[in-house]
């Protein structure tokens, strides 16, 4: 206590850094040199340059330690908010501290640090590498991406994240605490249930591992695998509360043998999808004794949680045309989880029915633009009979394929009367392995195709889900 030196101790050696006459020349925000002198000179009494307040260590620790529950990540710039409030009549003073390191006053007034970094490493002779680019932005701006709401696309598609998957960029050595892998987003959902995670590379090496995490209160509630999870991770959330997500680039040459030198500048694409408010009042249906059915927006992999999830995610997706129509059911199956038959076409009985999607001498209609098109018409069974009267969707030819489980032999290929296939994604909640599959319906066809065509890989490919009125 009150010297200036931090001593690094380390086998065979450590280092020290003089923190009130720091020599780094990289200062800002992310750096940690900047943000050790900037505590120093709020507690020291060697008053310097712009340098004029003397806090002490008490009155400091008190606010770092009342900082453990922020909704937030912990930086700089949560520090000073809380230090500003405690003390408002050094406003000017912090703000003259922060101006000595090159920290915005806010975090709302902090900008892109790419040119900064590049000429202070370029600078210090550090290898040069592909972390120079015009589109990198490095560092985000806003640091924080605020998401609220409800539904999916919360946070729509194809906003891109621009990381660096060089565990050198910003570095002077390859090393996992690297700058410019992360992007943060806050996250305070409108309602209470599960949010979906859906990440994506767009452009990346097979150098970079895109992961997203998921954080409440400093504490990871989850953290899923692109590579493994297939860019889905979900969350159970409520409603009121925060969670912050971090989307990262791991440079897997940092743990395996290739140079991470050669590592780059990445494209991912994020969505988030959030919890949507429960149906209230009288539903809306299509005409008596009918229900609406549509295909979801988003497409998903195939480990998107289960049945109960596809549920949710049909809730998520129902576009606006369909608003006060109640609750949604996805027509899919899984062992344990929902069946329509083990006999099939309910031959002597529906046995083994679970949850069924489907009602019983039901017309079930699309919500085309202008008019309610007759798709089918269930029997005593609750099962649709084919061929359909129309296709579930209008945009068929392969635009609009879904997941369902349901069974179809190959060759010669025939329908296997609504029994659930050995091809579900493990119940929709894995199938990172290659060879796990999933049967799709597609839209294209009238006849049983257009709940059994195929079976696709559920890592790789994302599909639509079909959702019933219920
Ligand atoms: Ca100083
Ligand atoms: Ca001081
Ligand atoms: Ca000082």
């Amino acid at each position: 206590m009150g010297s200036p030196l931090y001593v690094d101790t380390a086998a065979g050696g450590g280092f020290q850094l003089d923190l009130e006459s720091g020599s780094h020349t990289l200062r800002g925000y992310y750096s940690e040199a900047s943000i050790q002198s900037l505590l120093y000179d709020h507690y020291d009494a060697n008053n310097e340059g712009l340098d004029s307040l003397t806090i002490g260590f008490a009155e400091l620790y008190a606010i770092v330690r009342a900082l453990r529950n922020t909704d937030s990540i912990i930086w700089i710039h949560e520090f000073i908010a809380a230090l500003k409030a405690a003390r408002p009549g050094d406003s000017a003073a912090i703000d003259a501290l922060l101006s000595t390191e090159n920290i915005a006053a806010s975090e709302a007034a902090e900008s892109s640090v790419s040119a900064s970094v590049s000429s202070a490493y370029t600078s210090q002779g550090i290898r040069t590498h592909s972390c120079v680019g015009s589109d990198a932005r490095f560092l985000h701006s806003p640091p924080i991406v605020q998401v609220t709401g409800s539904g999916a696309d919360a946070f729509p598609e194809n906003i891109v994240t621009n990381l660096h998957g060089s565990q050198w960029c910003g570095m002077v050595a390859p090393a996992p605490n690297k700058l410019f892998g992360s992007a943060q987003f806050r996250v305070a959902p409108d309602h209470s249930g599960t949010m979906f995670i859906n990440l994506k590379r767009s452009a990346t090496t097979d150098n970079e591992r895109p992961r997203s995490r998921i954080f409440q209160r400093g504490v990871e509630l989850r953290h899923c695998d692109v590579s493994r999870d297939n860019g889905i991770c979900t969350q159970a959330v409520n409603a009121g509360e925060v969670y912050m997500v971090e989307v990262r680039l791991r440079d897997r040459c940092l743990f395996e043998s290739c140079d991470p030198f050669y590592s780059q500048l990445s494209t991912l694409t994020l969505r988030i999808d959030l919890p949507v408010a429960p149906h209230t009042g009288t539903a809306s249906y299509p005409a008596a004794g009918g229900r609406y059915l549509f295909t979801t927006g988003n497409r998903y992999a195939g480990m998107f949680g289960g049945v109960a999830r596809a549920d949710e995610l049909c809730m998520m997706n129902l576009p606006g045309s369909l608003a006060n129509t109640g609750d949604y059911k996805a027509l899919l199956v899984a062992p344990g989880q929902r069946t329509a038959t083990t006999s099939p076409d309910c031959a002597g009985g529906c046995a083994g029915r679970q949850d069924w999607a489907l009602g019983a001498t039901t017309d079930y209609y699309r919500n085309d633009v202008s008019s309610d098109v007759l798709v089918g018409t269930t029997n005593a069974d609750a099962l649709l009979t084919f061929p359909l009267a129309a296709r579930v969707d209008r945009f068929g030819l392969g635009f609009a394929e879904y997941w369902t489980g349901l069974h179809y032999e190959f060759s010669p290929r025939a329908f296997g009367g609504w029994t659930t296939s050995s091809y579900h994604c493990d119940g929709w909640t894995g199938g990172s392995n290659s060879s796990t599959r999933g049967t799709i319906g597609d839209a294209f066809y009238q006849d049983f195709q257009s709940l059994a065509r195929t079976g696709a890989t559920c890592s790789g490919n994302t599909h639509s889900l079909l959702c019933v009125q219920q």
